[in-house]
């Protein structure tokens, strides 16, 4: 039975900053996840607290903050079978030390804060994500 989910993809500053947006987009799309949506913005310092509010008590939060507003991002509304554990995968391990071969951290990823790619990790929190970014 089919289980089509959507959730949230970032190409976080550092990706974009070497230009790999398109890399990681065909990436996306190769491995059969649809981008229904998809926006470049550059979040404020603010906004990148919520977003990670569920980091708060941290000790690498506000560094986490102030990178994720540090330059522009993309991100992207994904839709497979399964997309939130299918990206999570895809996606690789939180460092791209202990990423896996082929994933797109360990292929992109250049330190744990900057590992190129978010996903969302569950199903629930990807809805909230989904709704932070594309409120329709
Ligand atoms: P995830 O992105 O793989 O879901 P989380 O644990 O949710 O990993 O952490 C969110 C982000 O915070 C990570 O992607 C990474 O950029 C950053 N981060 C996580 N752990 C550390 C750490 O120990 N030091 C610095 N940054 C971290
Ligand atoms: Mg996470």
């Amino acid at each position: 039975m089919s289980n089509i989910e959507q959730t949230l993809s970032i190409i976080k500053p550092d990706a974009v900053e070497r230009n790999l947006q398109d890399k990681i987009k065909s990436e996306f799309i190769n491995n059969d996840f649809e981008i229904v949506e998809e926006k470049k913005i550059h979040i404020s310092k603010d906004e990148a607290e919520i977003f990670y509010k569920v980091h708060e008590s941290k000790p690498f939060y506000k560094d986490l903050c102030e990178y994720l507003s540090s330059g522009p991002i993309v991100v992207m509304r994904l839709q497979k079978d399964n997309a939130v554990l299918e990206n999570r995968k895809l996606m690789g391990a939180t460092n791209p030390k202990d990423a896996d071969d082929g994933t797109l951290r360990k292929k992109y990823g250049i330190s744990i804060d900057k590992n190129s790619v978010h996903g969302s990790d569950s199903v629930e929190n990807a809805k909230i994500e989904l709704d932070f970014f594309f409120k329709d």
